[in-house]
């Protein structure tokens, strides 16, 4: 199943060292569950992206590749203990495959609450990238040779167990996607917001001016925008060595005398 796919001579120009000006970022997406994807993909910025020509999404169910009457992918521990583990064929005899499908090879990318956390550093990385291949699996694990043998880089969304490695995927297609030049609009560029420079966003306010009595703060009617600036740079700094003492220390580190 192919989402989005984007216009042919943009797709699959090789000889350019410059790929993110004019190339489609391709995401192949290996999985059991290719129909989680589809709403996912076909809303919001996920599906901007894509009629933009700036990602192309194509889904591969990892059980087309299975060989036995059962079209089993997935089998018990040597060893013994609990859970079933994800076998090795299917998933090598799908990324050798789907890897055909473009000579551009992707960086493979392997969701496992083992693998190191994702995070903005990590999108802002990938983003520069031609081609990347997320493998979401399901059951207790992958058998070990999946990662020994194919290399990829594992990641994980953070300390918590989820069913399948799905939904870490489509955090990470979100938080690429986001990135790619052209996907937001000037306005909502994502530059200044939370992360981008270590401090998370500084409060914002629509209309009314006066909800069941909590006002707006008066800086922001003044239209002086030098002041609105300062105050938003000190709510930013107030904010985050209130809620997220663990960035704040990361700034202060790299910005030693920048403190509120
Ligand atoms: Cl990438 N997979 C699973 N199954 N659980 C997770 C995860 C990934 N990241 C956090 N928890």
């Amino acid at each position: 199943m192919t989402i989005g796919v984007a216009v042919g001579s943009q797709t699959h120009v090789s000889l350019n060292h410059h790929p993110s000006i004019t190339m489609s970022l391709r995401f192949d997406i290996l999985t059991l569950f290719p129909e989680m994807f589809s709403s996912f993909l076909t809303t919001s910025i996920p599906k901007r992206a894509a009629e933009k020509g700036k990602a192309d999404y194509h889904l591969t169910n990892i059980r087309d590749f299975a060989t036995d009457a059962h079209l089993s992918v997935d089998d018990k521990p040597f060893g013994g203990g609990p859970g079933m583990v994800m076998m090795c064929q299917t998933i090598f005899d799908a990324v050798d495959a789907v890897e055909k499908q473009d000579q551009q090879p992707p960086t493979r990318i392997l969701l496992t609450p083992q693998g190191s956390r994702f995070d903005q550093k990590m999108a802002e990385d990938l983003a520069k990238r031609p081609r990347l291949l997320l493998i979401a699996g399901r059951y207790e694990g992958f058998d070990q040779r999946i990662s020994d043998g194919l290399k990829p880089i594992e990641l994980s969304i953070g300390d918590y167990v989820l069913s399948g490695g799905e939904l870490a995927a489509m955090v990470v297609i979100d938080a690429v996607v986001r990135l790619l030049p052209g996907v937001l609009g000037a306005e909502d560029g994502a530059a200044d917001e939370t992360f981008a420079d270590g401090l998370i966003e500084h409060p914002q306010y629509t209309r009314p001016r006066d909800f069941r009595g909590m006002l707006v703060p008066d800086v922001l009617l003044s239209g002086n925008h030098s002041a609105i600036a300062k105050w938003r740079l000190e709510q930013r700094k107030l904010k985050t060595k209130e809620k997220r003492p663990d960035l704040w220390a990361q700034y202060e580190e790299k910005q030693p005398g920048s403190g509120t």
